[in-house]
């Protein structure tokens, strides 16, 4: 275990919508739902697009026996028109080997709209990639070996190739236990991916002790790639929390900056949570508690950030920020 980290606050660049109550819950589902959260958000074709992770049929101590993806629209990225059916479950897989579908992450690239997921199955957790044009329809265009996920899309191609963000986790040869770090690798169709390397190691967050992961997809600024990431801090000293008996690890928002050229390359990143989960709500209560995890990010016209972030496993909110201050902030000017 290293050391712990007490007190960790969010920047003062962070305003959280509605002072940080849901822009999407159970109620809103008009199907079987209990816990709505880690969203992918995107624009598509002038419309805001939120596929959603929903955990039902909880069988009272923790665990759930069904989950799909939904899908939501919105003219705004506040009020959310959320469809009469998943948009991707199980099922859909075709794959007698997978047993959930969870966490999707969408980046529109060249006017299509990529998915990313994890898949549970038998042999290990895997990434998948997907692509949809309507929504209604979803192809699989690769699947990676185990265990590897929280893939994210760059929204353009680099040097002529895609790239993508992910967390692979291994186990024996990190000691056996949480220690996972974010990658990058890159393909020259979407379904082959190689020339993979370690973007940023556990260890280089000053406020994480545990495991990072990719976060929301990069969006791009004029001085370099803007990313979100999760961070994990483990305390053995926190007891019962949220529904579970024993839940130690805590989740915060990370904000890095990578080279337009070259995204292997870190040019920046703050080295303070951007988000840290703070007061009762998010201390204290839901399914887990201690959970801010991020998986949208919107540059706006007007120079604002939408964050989108799952909290506590348990709902789907928002945050805001100037962007040019997510930037400031990596590069040590705030
Ligand atoms: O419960 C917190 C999170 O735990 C996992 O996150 P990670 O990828 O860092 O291991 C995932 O199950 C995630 O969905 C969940 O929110």
């Amino acid at each position: 275990m290293g050391k712990m980290f007490p007190e960790l606050k969010s920047s003062p660049v962070i305003t959280r919508y509605r002072g940080g109550k849901p822009v999407l819950s159970k109620k809103n589902i008009p199907y079987d739902a209990e816990c709505i959260f880690n969203a992918g958000v995107t624009k598509f074709r002038g419309k805001y697009v939120m596929v959603f992770r929903n955990d039902s049929q909880f069988n009272g101590i923790s665990r759930f026996g069904k989950c799909v993806i939904g899908i939501a629209f919105s003219e705004d990225g506040i009020h959310w028109d959320v469809q009469d059916k998943p948009f991707l479950t199980v099922e859909d897989m075709n794959d007698p080997d997978v047993k959930r579908v969870y966490d999707p992450r969408l980046t529109v690239i060249d006017d299509r709209c990529y998915l990313c997921f994890a898949v549970d199955t038998n042999h290990g957790v895997r990434g998948g990639v997907a692509v949809t044009d309507d929504f209604k329809t979803v192809e699989v265009l690769s699947l990676t070996v185990p265990d590897n996920r929280n893939m994210v899309l760059f929204p353009e191609k680099v040097d002529g190739k895609y790239v993508r963000l992910e967390r692979p986790f291994p186990v024996y040869s990190r000691g056996g236990k949480d220690r996972f770090d974010i990658w990058m690798s890159k393909s020259p169709d979407l379904r082959y991916w190689g020339e993979a390397e370690l973007l940023l190691g556990v260890e280089h967050v000053p406020y994480a002790n545990d495991k990072i992961g990719p976060g929301a997809p990069p969006i791009k600024t004029k001085e370099g790639w803007l990313v979100l990431f999760h961070t994990v801090d483990k305390d053995t000293e926190r007891e019962k929390n949220g529904w579970e008996p024993k839940w130690q690890k805590r989740y915060c928002v990370g904000v890095m900056l990578l080279d337009l050229e070259n995204p292997s390359k870190v040019i920046g990143m703050y080295k303070e949570p951007l988000i840290a989960p703070e007061g009762d709500y998010e201390e204290n209560e839901g399914f887990r508690t201690n959970v801010i995890f991020p998986g949208g990010l919107i540059a706006e016209e007007d120079g604002t950030a939408k964050i989108y972030y799952g909290l506590n496993d348990t709902v789907e909110c928002m945050a805001t920020a100037k962007v040019q201050d997510l930037v400031d902030l990596c590069l040590g000017r705030l």
